[in-house]
């Protein structure tokens, strides 16, 4: 890989020394990894444990007329064989879903996608439970099913929430933002407008972990212990009070190592509900896994937007509007999208990283029969689909305006001294200075000699294009006071120790699914105060260990929680000092940190480590008047604002005009994530998302046919990137800090997946510019660049 970036500044004092706070270190997770010593959900083995599987309906749109499990039931290995009408009885058949939707754990009146769950059997062994699912007889009574998102509000579309109590059509729900009449009186006055129908095409996020459960209740104390794959293991637990009607402090959640979530291990899916009843109807352990095309056909999608584009700007080049409309298909339930008050995520921030007169959106979101959509895939809730939609029509700006790409952007860029800047649509910038960014971006990738190749390259009939993208996102939800899923609020707990001989143990609310979080939340603990990363444990994953707080997603770690580490790190430094004060027998005011000890001002010799205030805090002899004994504290932090990272990334693709195929061969990313506390960490975020983007620009797509069956089911069809697809990535950094983030952080765990899909197809349309192509749609495949080339690029859905 290659890298251009300095060392920042305190990181690490020579190379073969480790950092004591930010800057690159190896992960600490990694030794238990990659010596095969991770425990993920399914490694847990119980005794006595049981086996769950469920039978998935195999067409999208039927009522129930019967469903007949007596002979499963006698299969010898079998215990129990439940279905949706057994749960009905007992109040479980529906559940509340994360956005407010509902969503039925087993089907009763009818399937509304295929892969639906409709009964589950309980067994000896996950072979048993799979063998009977083939004897359950279920009758179907076929309906027409809704396939197309365009046509689901046609006056006869079936009705697929028949469910929901007045529901006449296939409504979702209808948003909208910004000022429609000040959008369209600049509209009107412009001199350019160029519009444009872009697709984002429902992708799946495709973890190498599928979704599973391990779910234990003994019923001679109550309590229920779940071992599942969650990013929120605190909400989830709520929910599961609040459904099963268990009471909060008899669950216990327990999220062990996450083999990948990527977002699709936010929702609650029924299979987690499924295992819960099962144990309780057993009084056994249960455990129930996902096989790979139950989690590509029937846990959560993404994307799924169709969006038309129109943006309004002068002859020379100033951008004064943007418009879009957007339907969106949600599947057969709204799983998740964002936080409550935002049924279309963070969409709002499509006015991108430019200063707008006026910005409209208008969405219409509409039930389909597919496996629930809208859940979030490195998206940074529905950012992804927002920054495509501006960076994809501030190219074809560009293009009507014969306007370098580049250039457009410089002219149209909110300048650093509008921050905190508030968009047209209401959200605030919190930081930003993105032309240095942009300018480094150009700088690694020698922007003006690739565009002189360019031309050399078209002369001779070959196919070269470059793309360029800029995106601003907004990670860190949020403040309590807007933001809320299912009513509780979206702040982090974090709880720090420090023991008697200076070793400390931080835990936290949210849980990492391979982001390296043991690693970076000790790196920011040991950057306040001055305990070495080594000697601090990262504890999480567990609702009775840790305090309670939202999970991990939306980039909101580091955002959120980082700054509770932070926070509480500072709390305990706040009482070493008074501790050291007493040992060093002068006022507080006249002591000096230097991190890891205090010293008397003027006298270096004179000082305590914190390892020796541990001791002291912890030991026999007294402490300062009012001093409690130990050396710990807590806190929940309430974020002020989001954080607005952003970047700038430039593609270059070459296609071969005799196949078609798209070869990515350079990326150059720049990211800005303020305060960086561990840049490797960061790179390998950044190159994951960069993959993804590769991914889903060129091959990944879930299609469905006519009936409503799904192509994606598994990875032969659903097509994902490899080492092979993907070039070298180059790798830049700008820091420009969140001005209120207690360490200047912002996220950058989703950064590269929302910004890369735009420059690889900006690139792409480029290279097809002597075709006369402006606009094709993702996966940009052999095929679909072919017709591009031919004139015909019709969108894929
Ligand atoms: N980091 C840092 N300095 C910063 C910002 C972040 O060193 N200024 C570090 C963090 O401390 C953390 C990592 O980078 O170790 C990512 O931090 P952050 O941006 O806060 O994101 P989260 O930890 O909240 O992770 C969530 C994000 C999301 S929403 C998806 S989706 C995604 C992603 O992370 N899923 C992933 N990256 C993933 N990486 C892996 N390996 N697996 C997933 O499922
Ligand atoms: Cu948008 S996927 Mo992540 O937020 O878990």
């Amino acid at each position: 890989m290659i890298t251009v970036e300095e060392r920042p500044a305190g990181a690490f004092e020579n190379n073969n020394q480790k950092p004591t706070g930010y800057g690159r270190m190896l992960r600490k997770e990694d030794a238990r990894f990659i010596r095969g010593k991770g425990r993920y959900c399914d490694d847990v083995q119980l005794p006595g444990m049981l086996h769950l599987a469920i039978l998935r309906s195999p067409v999208a749109h039927a009522r129930i007329v019967s469903i007949d499990t007596t002979a499963a039931e006698a299969h010898p290995k079998v215990k129990a064989v439940v279905t949706g009408a057994m749960l009905a009885e007992k109040g479980l058949a529906w559940m509340p879903t994360l956005s407010n939707d509902v969503q039925a754990v087993l089907a009763t009146d009818k399937v509304r996608f295929q892969g639906q769950e409709v009964a589950f059997v309980v067994a000896e062994d996950r072979y048993a439970a799979r063998d009977a699912l083939e004897l359950i007889d279920v009758e179907y009574d076929i309906l027409d099913p809704v396939v197309d998102v365009r046509t689901a509000l046609d006056p006869d579309a079936p009705v697929i929430r028949d469910d929901l109590e007045d529901k006449k059509d296939n409504h979702c729900f209808d948003w909208e933002t910004g000022d429609a009449a000040a959008t369209e009186a600049v509209f009107a006055k412009a001199d350019v407008v160029v519009s444009q129908d872009i697709v984002y095409p429902r992708v799946h996020p495709a973890p190498m972990e599928t979704c599973g459960s391990v779910a234990d209740y003994d019923p001679v104390d109550g309590k229920l212990t779940l071992w599942s794959t969650t990013q929120a293991p605190h909400a989830h637990r709520t929910l599961y009070a609040l459904v099963a009607g268990l009471p909060e402090h008899k669950i216990r959640v327990i999220s062990p190592d996450v083999g990948g979530g990527f977002g699709g291990k936010v929702p609650i899916y029924p299979g987690y509900v499924c295992s819960i009843v099962a144990s309780l109807v057993t009084g056994k352990p249960v455990k129930w896994m996902e096989d790979r095309s139950e989690n590509l056909t029937s846990t959560g999608f993404a994307r799924d937007y169709i969006m038309r584009g129109e943006i309004a700007a002068t002859r020379d080049g100033k951008i004064l509007a943007i418009r879009t409309n957007v339907l969106a298909d949600h599947g057969a339930f709204n799983g998740v999208a964002a936080p409550v008050k935002y049924p279309a995520g963070f969409f709002g921030v499509f006015t991108g990283s430019y200063d707008l007169e006026a910005a409209y959106c208008k969405m219409t979101a509409v039930y389909t029969n597919k496996a629930p959509g809208g859940v979030a895939y490195a998206c940074s809730f529905r950012i992804t689909e927002a920054v495509y939609l501006v960076e994809r029509i501030v190219n074809c700006l560009a293009d009507e305006l014969d306007m370098d790409p580049v250039e457009l952007r410089l002219k149209n860029f909110i300048k650093p001294e509008q921050f905190p800047y508030r968009t047209k649509t209401g959200w605030v910038y919190d930081s930003g200075n993105y032309e240095p960014t942009m300018r480094k971006a150009m700088e690694i990738a020698g922007y003006e000699q690739l565009r002189r190749e360019q031309v050399e390259k078209r002369a001779r009939g070959e196919l070269m294009g470059i793309g360029v993208s800029f995106f601003t996102e907004a990670v860190g939800a949020g403040p309590r006071k807007d933001m809320d899923i299912l009513g509780l609020g979206m702040a982090d707990g974090c709880e720090l120790r420090v023991h008697p001989t200076g070793k400390a143990v931080v835990r936290l609310s949210v849980q990492t699914q391979g982001q390296g979080h043991e690693t970076t939340f000790a790196q920011i603990v040991a950057e306040e105060i001055g305990i070495p990363p080594d000697d601090i444990e990262v504890v999480h994953g567990d609702t009775d260990q840790t305090p309670f707080g939202l999970g991990t997603y939306g980039s909101r770690s580091t955002p959120v929680s980082g700054a509770a580490a932070a926070l509480v790190a500072r709390k305990v430094r706040d009482k070493a000092r008074i501790i050291a004060s007493g040992m060093l027998e002068v006022s507080v005011a006249d002591l000096e940190w230097e991190k890891g000890s205090f010293h008397v001002k003027g006298d270096p010799t004179k000082s305590v480590t914190i390892q020796d205030i541990a001791m002291k805090a912890h030991g026999a002899g007294d402490l300062p008047e009012g001093v409690e004994g130990g050396l710990e504290a807590q806190i929940c932090y309430n974020p002020e604002n989001l954080t607005y990272p952003h970047g700038a990334y430039i593609c270059v693709v070459d296609i071969d005009p005799g196949t078609a195929q798209v070869k990515v061969r350079r990326f150059i990313a720049v990211d800005d994530c303020g305060t960086r506390i561990n840049p490797m960490i960061i790179e390998g975020q950044v190159h994951g998302g960069l993959t993804d983007g590769v991914g889903m620009a060129l091959m990944e797509m879930i299609p469905f046919d006519e009936g409503g069956n799904c192509l994606g089911g598994s990875l032969m069809d659903y097509l994902i990137p490899t080492a092979v697809e993907v070039p070298d990535w180059e790798t830049g950094y700008t820091v420009t800090p969140s001005p209120h983030h207690p360490i200047g952080a912002k996220g950058v765990g989703e950064s590269a997946t929302v910004g890369s899909p735009p420059a690889i197809v900006n690139a792409v349309v480029d290279a097809l510019k002597p075709f006369g192509v402006r606009h094709a749609d993702m996966p940009l495949t052999p095929s679909r660049v072919w017709d591009a080339m031919r004139g015909n690029p019709q969108p894929p859905i």
